[in-house]
């Protein structure tokens, strides 16, 4: 099959929008437009860590209410479901946890061969965003310093000689601050592929600042779950529309 998720990620003038859905506080983004007219380009769904054992009620309910492209972001090996467009198959790179590098990849590869779901091989980089968040303590990994750069680029530059198709820089589900805006920048500039930055992004001045400084893709979850009415707002910022852009300040 033809990488068609990693094209449309790579491809065309406007920058991306995903989602996040996390399966256990699925109730609260129930009533969100996830219509195509929504302004979101992809929805991700999965946790660091979910407890109520709904994951695929849940995949289920998405590919029912919306013809988004559904990516799966996986917390686990548990996380796998066949009805979804594309998997993030996340190479923890910014830790030291062989799991997280290597070992889970092994276990879910012979489940995924059976699938048709697109895989989008990603070197994921977990960095501090002021708290110590549910994917950092679940992954016992270190995040990259807030003010290391350079060690995210690095890192995001071997991640791309391997052979990884996309960079994904995170401080994680409700950080106090989002990935700061020079190491995007540095990453930027030395990688070719595909940067996606999630964590911590609230306000479409945030998601305007953030796409500005290099990201192709940004992902909100929280704010989702908190103020809906922000998406479309956000939308518009990732998507440049400089009207909207200029009335919220920026
Ligand atoms: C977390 O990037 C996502 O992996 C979304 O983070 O919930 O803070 O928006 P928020």
């Amino acid at each position: 099959m033809s990488p068609l998720l990693i094209d449309s990620i790579s491809h065309g003038p406007r920058k991306k929008l995903a989602l996040l859905v996390d399966p256990d506080k699925y109730k609260s983004i129930r009533n969100v437009d996830l219509s195509e007219k929504s302004g979101i380009d992809y929805i991700f769904v999965g946790g660091s860590l979910l407890s109520k054992g709904n994951f695929s009620k849940c995949v289920d309910e998405l590919k029912k209410s919306s013809k988004l492209p559904l990516i799966i972001f996986p917390g686990n090996i548990d996380q796998i479901d066949p009805r979804a467009d594309g998997l993030l198959f996340l190479s923890l790179i910014s830790g030291r946890n062989a799991e997280n590098l290597i070992g889970k990849h092994v276990m879910a590869a012979p489940i995924l061969k059976k699938t048709s779901i697109e895989i989008l091989p990603t070197g994921y980089m977990l960095i501090d965003g002021g708290k110590i968040t549910t994917a950092a303590y679940i992954s016992n990994t270190i995040p990259i310093p807030a003010d290391k750069a350079d060690i995210a680029s690095c890192t995001a530059m071997a991640g791309e000689m391997l052979g990884l198709k996309l960079i994904y820089m995170d401080t994680g589900s409700g950080a106090l601050s989002h990935v700061p805006l020079n190491m995007i920048k540095e990453v930027k500039k030395n990688i070719s592929i595909p940067l996606i930055i999630g964590g911590g992004i609230r306000t479409p001045e945030d998601a305007y600042s953030i796409c500005s400084a290099g990201a192709d893709m940004i992902v909100i979850g929280t704010i989702g779950e908190e103020a809906p009415e922000v998406i479309g707002q956000i939308a518009k910022a990732v998507h440049y529309e400089q009207t909207t852009v200029k009335n919220t300040g920026i």
